[in-house]
């Protein structure tokens, strides 16, 4: 019997996982971890991932940690659309996976402290201004992209995708301006209107 156990709450980057998960359509157990004691937590999370960070995923026995390399385990090992079958195509969705942890999460993180966490005599508005210069320019290369192709990798719809818009996600809460990127906002939107998306936020 197929036993796939995804540990962390659909509010955490597990929600990432599960977006994938519910696009599979493979059963899966979520155990959310929320209120458990730190010794429970090290006891249960830290067998997946030592790093006792979520998302962790078990897989039949396989072990993996790291949001976008758990999608992409997924993707690979049991989607015939998410993962590409061309092997230049497959390294593409890596790579776009990569950028997205890489050049786009951490000024949007930035952003997210200092728009939504910090308080107001902790906030940098140079910090702020830094972030969102840093975040414009991936943002051009992923709008000039989609000026050719439907999805990143072409005309359809694949884990380069899912990992990127989840992402993307946190301009839900941070609120850049999109005026300049018109093609990815459009892209963001037709993404999250995905019923795996539906399924996975309404589980937030
Ligand atoms: N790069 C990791 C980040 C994992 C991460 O930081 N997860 C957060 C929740 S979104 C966490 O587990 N935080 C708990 C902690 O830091 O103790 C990934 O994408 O999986």
């Amino acid at each position: 019997m197929n036993l796939i156990k995804l540990y962390g709450t659909p509010r955490s980057r597990a929600s990432r996982v599960l977006w994938c998960l519910e696009e599979i359509g493979v059963a899966y157990e979520n155990l959310d971890l929320k209120d458990v004691s730190d010794t429970e937590k090290e006891n249960i999370l830290g067998k997946v991932n030592p790093n006792l960070k979520v998302p962790a995923l078990d897989d039949n026995g396989f072990m993996i940690f790291e949001s976008m390399a758990i999608n992409l385990h997924l993707a690979k090992n049991y989607s015939q659309t998410l993962w590409p079958t061309d092997s230049n195509q497959q390294s593409a969705a890596i790579q776009w996976s990569i950028w997205a942890m890489t050049e786009i999460e951490p000024p949007f993180v930035e952003l997210f402290l200092q728009r939504i966490i910090l308080p107001e005599e902790k906030k940098d508005p140079q910090a702020e201004k830094k972030a969102i210069e840093t975040i414009n320019r991936p943002i051009g290369v992923l709008e000039s992209i989609l000026g050719k192709n439907d999805y990143v990798l072409g005309k359809t719809f694949t884990i380069a995708d899912l990992n990127l818009v989840s992402i993307f996600t946190l301009n839900d809460i941070v609120k850049i301006t999109m005026q300049d990127f018109t093609r990815t906002e459009d892209w963001i939107e037709k993404c999250k209107s995905r019923p795996a998306y539906k399924k996975m936020a309404a589980l937030r």
